[in-house]
């Protein structure tokens, strides 16, 4: 066993003072009203508001405070006094404002009025709800219809997710791109394709029950720290973690629980990983094909004693396919090649192995570690197939933990925000609204992007998000979007892709899902979908940043009304009035996952939509779990060569995607800097490097194209030789758009392929 895991720079444990005091430096740094704190402590409660930052599940017996770090980051962020108001646009130029941070731009504060781009003056200016719904309308009708996008962050609820869709089929599409194409979209596509569900087969009590847990690329310190209560628990009762991660992440590492006054006054930390397997990033394939080997020969030497079986031989028989080809695969495999490309020795899978066997449930987690990769699906396959080997899928304590990002964004593909149209029920559609939904799958986001470039794409709507920040190819993307006829931004900050107006461009400022959302019928609630499949209402209850600030909902809606012909089943104004009438829509189109929708809203810790894999039944083609043979040892879709490195684009503990609350990044030990690029030492000597020495990374893709970022320092930091690391979303620029998972498109953001070069 490990019994201290190094970890290069942090700051102490997870948790504890530390994220005590960085919660107060951006409550400083933002200012936000006073009685703030009345408002976190409604945060993730029945009655309360749901945190507007990630998916993590809301447990039914909650904590008096019922958030982390980073969820009240994103509240406060939300809660600031700052305001980008008109007046903002007399000082500076969009072109001007291209030179900002990402950081500074959502400095600027919230949003207040709707506003047009004025291309003579290259500013935006204040205009009236009615003109910007009635201008917007008039030019979608004349637009291609297949040339316009709907596109969403997973940010905006269930209610308003829904209507958007319709939208869009009512308007004559699908080209509904999710932000999940960037993430969880492997998990979509590669985790249904081997056991029928696209979303993670676990729920709460499974983590109160099981024995040990295996991380895969997932940082749950800094991306759902309320996860570290459950793992904390989880060690108190003797459950073992392993993590297989290139990135010593503190979060993995250690925690001090900030709810606990205990351990915050004794510094109390609690051990998280048993065993931390620093792998090279996409050397997973390689990795989970040791521990299996070590799963098939203890099985063996079972089998040779006559011992109880290993392998759970029963499940294997009547739930799964593809056995005996995977495993001869696995027979096969030499464990030189799997030392090689996981970057792991033997002795240490074998130790990994030891503990997965020794835990009779055990659950499996991953993030953007596992997803974002060339061949990210395998990925998922592989750690499926680990799983199903000792019938870890589908049983009490056990099974599969894709932890999601936005806080919605399972939830949108629920009710609909999908381009792929068998995943609707079109049928129930046209019933309700009397129209032909279209039946041709619209654009995941690589094909709306690739569109814009090729000029096939005229128009986005964006509910939430900063696509242009969040996507590859960055520059040439860039150019794309101002070629647009008309670009639509709901927002509630000032980023990057509102500087880059297309011919007619808007921005729509919404309310934020703490704010009262007044509507004729009183204030409305919302619901959102956690990464476990429950559903819980959300109200908010603070007065809304400014007074011409809609709700998402008022904003599709009006968007709808002035572009759709007007039709007795479209209404509009009284599904605005009143969102329980939408929640009814959505029972009716979906009975089975949202029976007694209206109901149930406040359940506490949400109502259960039920998941088919966890009760073992497999909605896959072959009707059963499938266990697949790799083709490949790596998740790669390039090799090894001279001077090229394999570029992991990170998170850091200070940023929420696209939006960066600030420079400190205190778990990895970086402060007041984001250009940087992470080198082991053996590296940076390698190269003739030194640390501190300014480099640009180039692409090393092999497509022609010329992708630079310059102005990075060199930092040393304990990492496998040949991966190294740099922050997203800067490091865009030196992705590929057709640089994804073969399977689902998913960007392949964690291996860029790049090499150095000295400045
Ligand atoms: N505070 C905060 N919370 C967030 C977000 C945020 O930006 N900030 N983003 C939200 C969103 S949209 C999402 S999708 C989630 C993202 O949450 P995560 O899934 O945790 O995403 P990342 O931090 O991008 O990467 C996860 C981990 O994968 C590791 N990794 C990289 N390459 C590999 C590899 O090849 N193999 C393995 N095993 N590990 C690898 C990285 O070192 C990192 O620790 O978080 C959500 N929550
Ligand atoms: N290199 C690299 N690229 C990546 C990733 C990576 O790990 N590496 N991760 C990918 C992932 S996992 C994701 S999910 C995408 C994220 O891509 P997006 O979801 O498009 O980006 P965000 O940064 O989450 O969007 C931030 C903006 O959303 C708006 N916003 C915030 N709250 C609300 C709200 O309540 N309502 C509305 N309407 N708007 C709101 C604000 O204006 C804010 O500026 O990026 C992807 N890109
Ligand atoms: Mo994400």
């Amino acid at each position: 066993m490990t019994d201290h895991i190094d970890n290069p720079g942090g700051k102490g444990p997870a948790g504890g003072w530390g994220s005590l005091k960085s919660i107060a430096r951006i409550y400083g740094d933002s200012e936000p009203p006073a009685a703030f704190l009345e408002t976190l402590a409604r945060q993730n409660k029945p009655g309360g508001f749901m945190c507007v930052s990630c998916a993590w599940p809301k447990p039914k017996n909650y904590h008096p405070f019922e958030f982390c770090e980073n969820g009240a980051k994103a509240t406060m962020w939300e809660l600031t006094n700052a305001r980008c108001t008109p007046d903002f646009w007399n000082e500076y130029t969009a072109t001007e404002l291209r030179s900002w941070k990402d950081h500074d731009l959502e400095m600027t504060g919230r949003l207040t009025h709707p506003m047009r781009f004025d291309h003579a003056t290259d500013r935006y200016v204040e205009v009236t709800w009615d003109e910007a719904f009635e201008k917007i309308g008039r030019t979608l009708r004349r637009l291609e219809k297949q040339s316009v996008v709907f596109y969403s962050s997973g940010h905006a609820g269930l209610e308003a997710s829904y209507l958007y869709a319709l939208l869009a089929r009512a308007y004559g599409n699908n080209n509904l791109p999710q932000s999940s194409n960037m993430c969880h979209e492997t998990t979509s596509v590669g985790l249904n394709k081997v056991i029928g569900s696209p979303v993670g087969t676990i729920v709460w009590d499974d983590l109160e029950k099981a024995d040990a847990f295996l991380f895969f690329g997932q940082n749950p310190g800094t991306n759902s720290p309320r996860f570290l209560h459950p793992l904390q628990e989880a060690k108190k009762r003797g459950a073992k973690i392993v993590t297989f991660n290139p990135v010593i992440e503190q979060g993995l590492v250690s925690f001090v629980n900030p709810q606990n006054p205990f351990d915050m006054l004794t510094g109390n930390e609690t051990k998280i990983s048993d065993q931390y397997c620093q792998v090279k990033a996409g050397g997973d394939v390689a990795a989970m094909l040791g521990l299996c080997k070590v799963v098939v020969e203890a099985d063996d030497a079972a089998v040779a004693r006559d011992a109880p079986r290993v392998l759970d031989v029963d499940f294997i028989a009547k739930h799964t396919t593809g056995f005996e080809a995977f495993v001869t695969c696995v027979r096969e495999t030499a464990w030189k090649d799997i030392e090689r490309e996981s970057g792991l020795s033997e002795a240490d899978l074998r130790e990994a192995g030891e503990t997965y066997i020794g835990a009779d449930r055990v659950i499996g987690v991953y993030g953007m570690g596992l997803t974002q990769h060339a061949q990210g699906a395998l990925n998922v396959a592989m750690l499926v197939n680990l799983l199903l080997l000792r019938g870890n899928i589908g049983r009490e304590g056990a099974g599969c933990c894709p932890v999601r990002g936005h806080s919605n964004v399972q939830g949108q593909r629920t009710v609909g925000i999908a381009e792929k149209a068998k995943l609707v029920p079109m049928d129930k559609l046209k019933a309700l609204f009397d129209f032909d939904p279209p039946t041709e799958d619209g654009t995941h986001i690589v094909d709306a992007v690739r569109g814009m470039m090729a000029g096939t794409i005229s128009a986005t709507i964006s509910l939430g998000g900063n696509l242009l920040r969040a996507v590859p190819d960055q520059e040439e993307m860039e150019r794309a979007w101002v070629r647009q006829h008309l670009t639509v931004m709901v927002s509630t900050k000032l980023n990057r892709s509102h500087l880059f107006p297309g011919k007619e461009a808007w921005i729509l400022p919404c309310l934020s899902r703490t704010e009262m959302d007044m509507q004729a019928t009183g204030n409305q609630s919302v619901t959102t979908e956690d990464s476990f499949s429950h559903i819980s209402g959300s109200i908010g209850k603070r007065t809304p940043a400014s007074k011409h600030l809609k709700s998402e909902l008022a904003i599709v809606a009006g968007i709808a009304k002035a572009t759709l012909d007007a039709k007795p089943t479209f209404r509009w104004d009284e599904w605005t009035a009143d969102y329980a009438l939408v929640r009814d829509l959505i029972e009716a189109t979906y009975p089975d996952d949202f029976k007694g929708y209206n109901a149930r809203l406040f359940e506490p810790g949400g109502f259960y939509r039920g998941n088919d894999a966890h009760e073992r039944i497999w909605n896959t083609e072959e009707k059963k779990a499938v266990f697949t043979k790799p083709e490949r040892m790596n998740a790669l879709s390039f090799e090894d060569t001279p001077g090229r490195y394999r570029l992991v684009t990170m998170r850091s503990n200070d940023q929420f995607n696209t939006t960066i609350y600030g420079y400190s990044d205190r778990f990895r030990g970086i402060e007041g800097t984001r250009n940087v690029v992470l080198m082991c030492p053996e590296d940076i000597e390698a190269a003739g490097l030194s640390e501190g020495q300014m480099i640009a990374l180039v692409s090393d893709f092999g497509d022609g194209k010329h992708r630079e970022l310059g102005g990075l320092a060199v930092r040393a930091h304990k990492l496998p030789p040949g991966t190294i690391g740099g922050y997203y979303p800067e490091c865009n620029v030196l992705n590929a758009i057709d640089h994804h998972d073969e399977l689902s498109k998913t960007p392949a953001a964690k291996a860029i392929p790049v090499k150095i070069v000295t400045q």
